[in-house]
């Protein structure tokens, strides 16, 4: 496996995100590597502070996610779990017990007003995880859903509660405008030879990401690799084709490259999308068709060494 001497910033949400990372952790050296992660999803559920995308990437660079969901720890038991439904507590969100003690922690921490971008370098320390993650801001910002059905919803209502149901009409991210970069997040883009959006889904891990002004236009002018989340139609864990779809978009990978345009100089689509690719070049945006479905580690490995050669044909 070659290392690359390429100075990386990854843009990663949820699980499809995190297993890139973890690819692209796995062959650049750790300081060659800063993962930006999306904080939209994050909420208060039980008194606590959750942060679903910055622990299902630290979680997997970690070796520590359940490999069936993604999300979470893996071998849990759910004491606190069974004991809070009991007393009658929230029963539609899964917390483990393990997963619970990262949640008192980062809540502990962030009420003694510690920075999320801290309580995260500490959580990395404390995870054994080399490459640098930082949260896109330390301030909050909320992925509201508006749906046909029920009006606005925050997002892990609509996305764990109701569980992806309800029909999209639109997305808002509240406190995005008062927003700041996280410590490090501006420097990181600076520094990059490249930035990579990790297969997340567009509209609710990547696009929070990319309305904070000052991250966008950092990124201009940075080459960037983008991923479809989307293989042959479907989104291979989540609701973004059915977004797509909700919002009168055929769901596809050139409907993501489309929904990128310019802030994307190359994008990696799966073989069984290979009849996309002139299209996608005729956007201006560089194709690359390789397998993107990620089974396994060496899987993942594969598709980063792909995505890092991609980079180096459009940095040529
Ligand atoms: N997703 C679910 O579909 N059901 C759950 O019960 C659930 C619990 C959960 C607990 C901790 C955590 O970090 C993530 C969790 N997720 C769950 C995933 C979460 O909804 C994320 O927002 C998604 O991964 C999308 O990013």
């Amino acid at each position: 496996m070659t290392h690359h001497t390429l100075k990386i910033v990854a843009l990663a949400g949820g699980v499809g995100g995190a297993k890139l990372a973890d690819g692209l952790a796995r062959i650049l050296p750790p300081d060659n590597l800063t993962i930006i992660v999306n904080t939209g999803d994050d909420f208060e559920h039980w008194g606590l502070k959750i942060c679903p995308d910055l622990d299902t990437v630290c979680y997997t660079l970690a070796g520590l996610a359940n490999p069936e969901t993604g999300w979470g720890r893996a071998e849990e038991t759910w004491q606190v779990f069974e004991n809070m439904r009991q007393n009658g507590g929230a029963d539609w969100f899964r917390i483990g017990d393990k997963d619970v003690a990262t949640h008192l922690e980062r809540t502990r921490r962030l009420k003694e007003g510690q920075p999320l971008s801290q309580v995260t370098r500490d959580f990395c320390r404390a995870w054994g995880i080399q490459p640098t993650v930082l949260p896109m801001t330390d301030q909050s910002v909320a992925t509201i859903v508006d749906t046909v059905e029920q009006g606005e919803l925050a997002f892990q209502e609509y996305f764990v509660h109701k569980r992806c149901e309800p029909t999209v009409k639109g997305f808002r991210f509240d406190g995005i405008e008062q927003a700041e970069p996280a410590p490090g997040v501006l420097q990181a883009i600076r520094e990059a030879d490249a930035v990579v959006f990790c297969p997340s889904n567009p509209w609710v891990s990547v696009d929070p990401i990319l309305n904070i002004t000052r991250i966008r236009t950092a990124l201009a002018g940075k080459p960037v690799a983008a991923v479809s989340p989307i293989i042959g139609g479907k989104t291979v864990k989540g609701p973004a084709a059915k977004m797509f779809s909700e919002l009168g978009i055929e769901p596809s990978a050139l409907a993501v490259a489309r929904h990128y345009g310019e802030s994307i100089s190359g994008f990696v689509l799966d073989a069984v999308d290979a009849h996309l690719a002139d299209k996608i070049q005729e956007l201006g945006i560089r194709p690359l068709v390789v397998n993107t479905l990620m089974k396994t580690t060496s899987d993942r490995q594969l598709l980063a060494q792909d995505v890092l050669h991609l980079i180096e044909r459009v940095t040529a």
